[in-house]
């Protein structure tokens, strides 16, 4: 089982998407580990984007990042990074796949709605940086038996 985190940038808050791109994640069976809204930081906007310090559309980047409110969230399933990351779709919106979260609702190539964790180390850091350890709940998922085989005593 993985976790990554997953960041619902200020265009999905202003443009009402929240409910939308939560469901899809609830749906496609991802377990809700941690969900608050906040306004970043600019500090910790240039921390969780200093990996693309220096690019041309880094200043810009942070700005969109601090411009308003953010939902933040960890989802928890196997092989979680990958699938979210393909359920976002390509970085840029006028890219992104039909069916993806910014293929589907997404025109801009800054604007594009959603971050999530690009690797397993990666998703622990963000995690640790967003995070406090009691923001984040442990429990049963009542459906766990039916999300995945567990009857051979791997998880598939
Ligand atoms: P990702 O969000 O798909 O992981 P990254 O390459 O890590 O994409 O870029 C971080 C964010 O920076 C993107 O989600 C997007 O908002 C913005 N961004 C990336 N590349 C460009 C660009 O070429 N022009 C404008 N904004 C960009
Ligand atoms: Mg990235």
């Amino acid at each position: 089982m993985e976790k990554t985190l997953i960041i619902l940038k200020p265009d999905a808050v202003q443009r009402r998407l929240l409910g939308k791109i939560l469901s899809r994640f609830e749906e496609k069976g991802f377990q809700l580990l941690g969900l608050k809204m906040i306004q970043i930081p600019e500090s910790l906007a240039r921390r969780h984007y200093a990996m693309h310090e220096g690019k041309d559309f880094f200043e810009p980047l942070i700005r969109y990042t601090i411009s308003a409110p953010v939902l933040v969230m960890v989802l928890k399933g196997k092989n979680a990074v990958e699938i979210v990351r393909k359920m976002m779709g390509a970085t840029f919106g006028s890219k992104a796949e039909p069916g993806t979260i910014r293929g589907d609702y997404a025109l801009s190539n800054r604007f594009n709605l959603i971050h999530g964790s690009d690797s397993p180390t990666n998703a622990e850091k963000e995690i640790g940086i967003f995070f406090r350890k009691e923001e984040l709940f442990e429990y049963n998922p009542a459906d766990i038996q039916w999300l995945y085989d567990m009857s051979t005593g791997d998880i598939v």
